[in-house]
């Protein structure tokens, strides 16, 4: 199955619906997640078409690849999430509840999430 563009991140990657911007480049946009399940929770996406993350790591430019790794890490920092910490997830798929189909990191901080993922 191919990358569906009507879906909400690609909505708002064209600019047709609103987000709470928290960084954006030529290759990236972050928001904060609309239905937040820590203090602060993030979501990272490059802005090309890729339903998950093989298909990002697999089809992506290494440009992409690149802007998309050190934003994470950088957008991370920036919100204040170094210390004490921080989980980043990637949900692929029916068995991992992938509502989205258009691949996106969360990063989740803010308190102690424990050792299972939330
Ligand atoms: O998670 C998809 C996530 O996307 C889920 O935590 C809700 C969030 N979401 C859905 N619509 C929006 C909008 N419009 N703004 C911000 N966040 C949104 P998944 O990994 O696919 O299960």
């Amino acid at each position: 199955m191919g990358y569906d563009s009507s879906n909400i991140f690609a909505k708002i990657v064209r600019g047709e619906i609103p987000c709470d911007k928290v960084y954006e480049d030529d290759h990236v946009l972050a928001f904060r997640d609309i239905n937040p399940q820590t203090p602060t929770h993030v979501l990272v996406i490059p802005k090309g078409e890729y339903q998950s993350y093989v298909d990002f790591s697999q089809q992506a430019s290494d440009l992409e690849i690149l802007a998309f790794t050190r934003a994470v890490g950088r957008i991370a920092s920036d919100l204040g999430l170094d210390e004490p910490g921080y989980r980043i997830i990637a949900n692929h798929g029916r068995d991992a509840r992938q509502e989205v189909p258009h691949f996106h990191l969360h990063i989740c901080g803010g308190e102690d999430m424990g050792r299972m993922i939330k």
